[in-house]
């Protein structure tokens, strides 16, 4: 190879070399007066430190710049809101304030068909009940309901009357804009039934889950047939089940207060809950009036017309045959009232069963 030729290579490869370390130095440089004299850029929030502190936020037409104490975040306005928007979205619940239910529904439809002649498919219930939650719980979504109520059933071996009862129930108290709970109270064993007894059990449990404010002790084989009668408490124990078919539409006498009854918790109680000693059928519900009434509370009633209500018939049941004591027993209410009672009761909860349609509570309540 020609020796000019070498020389000449030569320079150019120094030069290559010098040109190479100049732009580095000058990368270098660059780089240190970047990163020491200007604020770090962010295009992100994500980026930027904890705890940034706001300097002032600039705007050009659509782009926008935020600087902090220790860096600047150049965004895009609109990228900006739609970031804000997503954040209020999703972290901050924005309060929904309802108003209260009307005092009466605009839902009520009044008088209704109420028969037993073809069977009830829970499954259908629940589909034909879609808004309700775990428990046979409900309240409406449009306002807040004026009262929290827990519906209480006695309940051994009444399997067809309760699914009836469900089927028609639920769409009535829905209309009725409640805010509800159903509890079954299952006495466990084969001893003699005890209704008041678990009607306790009932208002004891009920509250251990939700602070109701009223309570509704049905019998599982009595359906409304008018939903103007609102399954509500007001200022005096109200009887419910006033005017049922088996007694030709009326009260069987003035002071009869079985089937279906409501009572706020303060009414409840002043009397000492109900009585837990009355094993076998009849008596209970009377005793129950006298507490009422030697606590000065006078009953309340809807109309005749309005307190219409159907009773599923059926045979007398096992092991709840008449209580030969009941008679003895409603003549001493005022001296048992204030010892037998919520405050004595005792019971050992054995299963809570969970259905859509409602929350059954298996107890063993003993034995007279
Ligand atoms: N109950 C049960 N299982 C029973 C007994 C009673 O679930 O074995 C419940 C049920 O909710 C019933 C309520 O307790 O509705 C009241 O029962 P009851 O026997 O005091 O009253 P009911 O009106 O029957 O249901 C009265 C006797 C019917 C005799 C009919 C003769 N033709
Ligand atoms: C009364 C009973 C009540 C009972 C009512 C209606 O005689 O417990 O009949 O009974 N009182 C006494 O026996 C002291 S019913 O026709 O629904 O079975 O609720």
């Amino acid at each position: 190879m020609p020796e000019s030729v070498l020389l000449n290579v030569g320079f150019l490869g120094k030069s290559s070399v010098v040109l190479v370390c100049l732009c580095g130095v000058h990368i270098i440089v660059a780089l240190f007066l970047y990163l020491t004299q200007s604020p770090t850029k962010f295009t992100n929030y994500r980026q930027m430190p904890s705890d940034s502190t706001l300097v002032n936020v600039t705007s050009q037409t659509h782009r926008i710049v935020i600087r902090y104490d220790n860096g600047t975040v150049e965004t895009d306005v609109n990228k900006l809101i739609y970031t804000i928007a997503s954040v209020i979205k999703d972290d901050v619940e924005e309060p929904t304030i309802l108003e209260s239910c009307p005092e009466t529904s605009p839902l009520l439809v009044g008088p209704m068909r109420v028969e037993f002649s073809e069977k009830v498919d829970l499954d259908m219930v629940r589909k034909e009940n879609p808004q309700l939650v775990m428990g046979g719980r409900y309240k409406p979504s449009d306002c807040v309901a004026l009262q929290k109520v827990a519906l209480i059933i006695p309940f051994r071996n009444r399997d067809e009357h309760l699914k009836y009862w469900l089927h028609y129930i639920h769409p009535i108290l829905q209309r009725q804009q409640l805010d509800y709970g159903i509890y079954v109270i299952q006495q466990e064993g084969q001893d003699t039934f005890n209704r008041a007894k678990l009607l306790n059990v009932g208002y004891a449990e009920a509250l251990k889950e939700y602070d109701y404010d009223c309570f509704i002790f049905s019998d599982v084989d009595i359906i409304p047939m008018d939903d103007r009668n609102t399954y509500k408490c007001s200022s005096q124990p109200r009887h419910l089940s006033v005017s049922m078919d088996k007694f030709g539409f009326r009260l069987p006498y003035k002071q009869y207060f079985g089937g279906v009854s409501a009572m706020s918790k303060q009414q409840f109680q002043k009397i000492n809950g109900f009585p837990n000693n009355y094993w076998g059928w009849g008596g209970e519900d009377d005793d129950i009036f006298n507490r009422l009434t030697f606590q000065g509370m006078k009953i309340s009633r809807p109309s005749g017309d309005i307190g219409k209500c159907r009773m599923i018939r059926h045979s007398r049941d096992k092991k709840n045959e008449e209580n030969p004591q009941r008679f003895k027993k409603i003549a001493h209410t005022k001296q048992t009232m204030n010892t037998d009672g919520i405050k004595s009761l005792k019971y050992k909860v054995i299963n809570i069963e969970k259905d859509q349609l409602y929350t059954k509570i298996s107890v063993d309540i003993g034995k007279p």
